[in-house]
């Protein structure tokens, strides 16, 4: 038996889920889509949940779309899974 490790992915029924920090609309990669969606949502907070308030793009959870979501998203953009 191995021993578990901790490691940032998660397996749900089966299927591996490997999620880069920053990759908005989950299609694996960082980029520009990612960047205009998180744009669309910046300013808004969870406290206001109507559109542009976009969960995915609250990257730092911290329940607004500002700066340090942009910064996050900037230190993966480019990353392909
Ligand atoms: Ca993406
Ligand atoms: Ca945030």
């Amino acid at each position: 038996m191995r021993t578990s490790t901790t490691q940032p992915t998660t397996l749900i029924n089966g299927t591996l889920y490997i999620k880069i920090l920053g990759d908005i609309n989950g299609d694996g990669s960082v980029n520009f889509d990612d960047l205009v969606l998180l744009n669309q949502a910046f300013g808004s907070t969870a406290s206001d949940p109507i559109p542009p308030w976009n969960p995915n793009a609250n990257l730092n959870k911290d329940n607004k779309i500002d700066i340090l979501d942009l910064y996050l998203l900037s230190k993966n953009y480019g990353k392909t899974i």
